[in-house]
């Protein structure tokens, strides 16, 4: 660990003097006087292409931001996590998602041993009973084919799998569906097991401590249901566990033999490529599974062997560094013109709230910059006809990614062209917004009274000069997802490594684990609140008044 303000170094000094002067400058400005503008501020990898033309910088900006990248020790930070170093410095631990799709299986080692054998084992086993529940051979306590399969899990054991599942769905097996138990609210519980019958459905308990308090009571009501259905031998055919924590899994009364193991080198939030992917193997195939396993992989590599002023996520990293500390823009949305990508958004909030949210640095002082931004988003159009209207009018900017496939799983008539050119008009309107004067003229081609022109001229004006990065790539599949998510890793981990922090841990979360545990007994009224504020107090007298 090297002790280091970022906020100090000579690329942050002149970054901020660049950008009090590149304030003023406005993007359709630079499109007019560049025309090969969109070209210079694109890059590829293999079908994946980033069009980041579309920001308010120049060649100069890019310069000074990679030089900061630099001054950070970026290049050396990449190695380190690929090496396996404990880069998460307050756990003592590597961070090794890289490892899970490590396809070239070339050796990593954690405290001098190799960690590659026991991947491939887990995926090894993974392919083994994922395909025998997909052909029927692992079937269920009565005989019956497992056709219904139910994840329960929450935050990096459950919006992985949501997130990836709902975007391949179109390769799901014809016979079988996927559900997801996260919610404590028994509601959550009850309508997964109102559709599915017992019979022919399987659970996996997906945690890595196997100790968070809603996944075990989620998993404790089903399977009470289904031994109430089908008595407690069926549990041995029923359920399976995805932890790093045997002795739990094993006190659960799940056998180990129907355990897949990861491990504390695997963040929650990294987690969907290893054990925990087990539902999107059983949903996709193993075969996509590992497909999606190698879309992820030929990103790191990109990641670990690309300069940094053609890499990807080093790019989208740096440019979120640029609004966040240089603009004082805190706010950054994910637009994905899919349907099957709905909940990428959700997945990315949690990869980019959890990972760099934090106001402490590595060397546990305070920051004296902001770190991560807030992340919010929804598919398109729909979101056109929500929040968008602050994304153009505004007096907040908020920067934008609209992640586009080029072709539809769905070409239904031209349904994707109309959605295609949403996309695109939204960048160029963002950018190119409507001046006062051209709003007028549109009126009175619109045949407006003058009086009626002066009025509402300003409300249909768009400042522009708001940015927006657009990813297209062809389609949609497994490989394509897998590139998609490790980009956005690697741009987070970007982040964390410019604001100094450890993108790797979550104190915050576990904060909300120990304090309802506190409060619980007294809910229960089995115990009187004591150290509480007295608003928390009279919410817990108020909600038992109401529950009586
Ligand atoms: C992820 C977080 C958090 C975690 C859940 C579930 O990085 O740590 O979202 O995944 O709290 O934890 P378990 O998998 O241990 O149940």
């Amino acid at each position: 660990m090297f002790e280091r303000k970022v906020n100090k170094t000579k690329a942050w000094k002149k970054l901020e003097s660049h950008c009090k002067h590149f304030r003023k400058v406005q993007m359709k400005d630079l499109f007019d006087i560049d025309e090969n503008r969109a070209d210079k501020f694109r890059v590829n990898l293999d079908a994946v292409y980033l069009d980041y033309s579309k920001n308010r910088i120049n060649e100069r900006t890019m310069r000074l931001l990679m030089s900061l990248a630099r001054d950070c020790g970026l290049e050396e930070k990449i190695k380190a996590m690929f090496r396996g170093d404990k880069i998460n410095v307050t756990e003592k631990r590597p961070v090794l998602h890289i490892a899970l799709r490590n396809r070239a299986n070339t050796p990593i080692y954690v405290d001098g041993k190799n960690v590659m054998p026991q991947i491939n084992e887990v995926l090894a086993k993974m392919k083994k009973f994922s395909d025998a529940v997909r052909f029927g051979e692992f079937k269920g306590q009565t005989g019956k084919k497992l056709t219904n399969i139910v994840n329960i899990g929450i935050g990096g054991s459950d919006l992985g799998p949501v997130m990836a599942c709902e975007a391949l769905r179109k390769y799901w097996a014809k016979d079988i569906n996927c559900y997801f138990i996260s919610n404590i609210d028994g509601t959550a519980c009850a309508e997964v097991l109102n559709k599915v019958d017992p019979e022919t459905t399987l659970f996996i308990v997906a945690s890595k401590t196997f100790t968070t308090i809603e996944t075990l009571t989620n998993a404790r009501t089903c399977r009470k249901w289904l031994v109430d259905a089908l008595g407690e031998h069926a549990v041995a055919k029923h359920f399976v566990a995805l932890s790093t924590n045997r002795e739990e899994v094993e006190k659960f009364g799940i056998n180990p033999e129907n355990m897949f193991e990861f491990w504390n080198f695997v963040g929650g939030r990294y987690s969907m490529w290893s054990a925990i992917g087990l539902i999107i193997a059983i949903a996709v195939g193993f075969e996509n599974f590992e497909r999606l396993l190698d879309g992820a992989h030929a990103m790191d590599q990109h990641f670990l062997n690309t300069d940094l002023e053609h890499n990807i996520p080093v790019i989208l990293a740096m440019l979120g560094i640029w609004y966040n500390n240089f603009y004082g823009i805190h706010r950054y949305a994910v637009v994905p013109y899919d349907q099957y990508l709905q909940y990428v958004p959700a997945y990315l909030q949690q990869l980019d709230m959890e990972s760099n949210g934090k106001f402490v640095s590595v060397d546990a002082d305070y920051v004296k910059y902001a770190t991560g931004p807030v992340l919010f988003g929804g598919a398109g159009t729909n979101v056109q006809h929500s929040f968008f209207q602050l994304i153009h009018q505004g007096t907040e900017i908020v920067p934008t990614d609209f992640i586009v496939p080029a072709i539809s799983h769905n070409e239904i008539g031209e349904h994707h062209e109309i959605l295609l050119a949403n996309v695109l008009a939204q960048g160029e309107a963002l950018m190119r917004g409507k001046t006062i004067k051209e709003a007028a003229e549109e009126l009175k081609k619109a045949g407006k009274s003058k009086e009626e022109i002066s009025y509402l001229k300003k409300f249909k004006s768009f400042e522009g000069n708001r940015p927006s990065n657009t990813i297209v790539f062809k389609k949609i599949d497994p490989y394509t997802l897998g590139m998609l998510i490790a980009m956005y890793e690697h741009k987070v981990f970007v982040q964390g490594v410019v604001w100094n922090i450890d993108s790797f841990d979550q104190y915050g979360v576990e904060l909300g684990k120990q304090m309802a545990l506190s409060i619980l007994p007294e809910l229960q009224g089995n115990a009187y609140g004591v150290g509480h504020d007295s608003s928390t107090n009279s919410l817990i007298s108020l909600i038992k008044r109401l529950r009586k």
